[in-house]
């Protein structure tokens, strides 16, 4: 990891706001293996070794400091994560090795998120409160605050943070998120964040929004909000931690809308070339850390060095492993309860499968 030089200022600033020259360095760090990751998985993708691509180049200043400020954990004590199919940045910086990532790119039957039958980014992660990322765009936002109202039922400082893209905004169930959040007497703690970056597959944003900021619409709802530059890694952070720090301590919740670049178009299907006239991050904050002395351009070489070679040996590693079979398809997609009377004994729902799966009998 590369240390701070003994002439490099302590803290880095923009506008009225700084982040320590440690914790810009961590997050340099970790935005750069973020999109060297990105950028692997689209070349798997086009080269045959992965399915399909879609991710967030253009979001990782954002989404590795909303990493760094979740309460990792498992339980209503912690916080929970409703991810959207773009946040690469949040999972690797809570800690989710390259190699879990590329298992789901590759299909292979060890991807821990859902043995090679999602696709990239959709990631689960029981131990983390992560929960399943769905194709379907939005219902994430109907689901934060069931999450919630357990968290506030529990105590504690727990929170629901839920995130998609602004588009999907104009899906009822986002208007849901906002009506089952701020129920009188019953408010709930769920942070709801849009990464707005102006388009929804090939629909820009100006030919369907009236309004002039998504933040507003929370106003109607009494929810507190605020846009963010989610190309800034310290404006980014500031906006997140009073989000945080406000659902954290009123159990109530707050709408934080970040303005980010979507620096490959939407996914592999659209072809996935880079865009030159969008904003970004990694390297504006390459830049800004640079001049002000907090990073060498040596050092900034071997951490764009290192990160790729990483991404590498995870691509190699991940090729190398099963992928899964045709009696896999089934597995994990039912949960068992005793009190289901239909299929009490098949907890996958298919006619013909019972007990041979080797599932563990209930109520017997
Ligand atoms: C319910 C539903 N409707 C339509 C789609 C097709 N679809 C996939 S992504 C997408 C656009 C989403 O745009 P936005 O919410 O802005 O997220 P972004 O991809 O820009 O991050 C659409 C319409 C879908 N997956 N689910
Ligand atoms: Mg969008």
């Amino acid at each position: 990891m590369a240390a701070l030089g003994l002439d490099a200022p302590s803290r880095v600033k923009s506008g009225d706001e700084a982040l320590p020259s440690d914790l810009c360095l961590k997050i340099y760090r970790l935005m750069v293996r973020v999109r060297a990751l990105e950028e692997r998985s689209i070349k798997m993708s086009k080269s045959g070794e992965g399915l399909f691509w879609v991710g967030g180049p253009g979001e990782e200043a954002f989404n590795v400091c909303l990493g760094l400020q979740l309460m990792k954990g498992r339980g209503p004590a912690f916080d929970y994560f409703h991810p959207h199919y773009r946040n690469a940045g949040v999972l690797v910086a809570m800690g989710m090795p390259m190699l879990d990532h590329v298992r789901q790119a590759a299909m292979t039957r060890t991807d821990p998120h859902s043995m090679g039958r999602n696709f990239v980014g959709h990631y689960s992660v029981p131990e983390w409160n992560v929960m399943p990322v769905t194709s379907a765009i939005e219902v994430q936002y109907t689901m934060a605050p069931g999450t919630a109202l357990m968290q506030k039922r529990h105590g504690g400082k727990g929170v629901s943070v839920v995130i998609g893209g602004d588009a999907g905004t104009a899906e009822g169930d986002f208007a849901s998120c906002m009506i089952w959040s701020t129920r009188p007497g019953n408010e709930v703690p769920v942070f709801i964040v849009v990464t707005n970056n102006g388009w929804g597959i090939s629909t820009p944003a100006c030919s369907q929004h009236g309004e002039k900021q998504i933040a507003d619409r929370g106003k109607a709802f009494g929810i507190p909000g605020e846009v963010v530059d989610g190309n800034d890694p310290i404006a980014a952070w500031h906006g997140l931690e009073r989000g945080f720090a406000y659902c954290r301590q009123t159990r109530k919740p707050y709408l934080l809308e970040a303005n980010v670049s979507r620096l490959y178009g939407h996914s592999s299907s659209s072809g996935a070339q880079r865009v030159r006239d969008e904003q970004d991050c990694v390297a504006d904050f390459e830049r800004r850390l640079l001049k002000e002395g907090v990073l060498t351009t040596e050092q900034a070489d071997k951490i764009r060095r290192d990160a790729k070679d990483e991404a590498d040996v995870a691509v190699q590693q991940a090729l190398s492993e099963p992928q899964p079979k045709p009696d896999d398809v089934p597995t994990h997609t039912y949960a068992p309860s005793p009190v289901d009377c239909i299929y009490r004994y098949d907890y996958t729902g298919l006619p013909g499968r019972r007990h041979d799966l080797g599932y563990e009998e209930i109520g017997s």
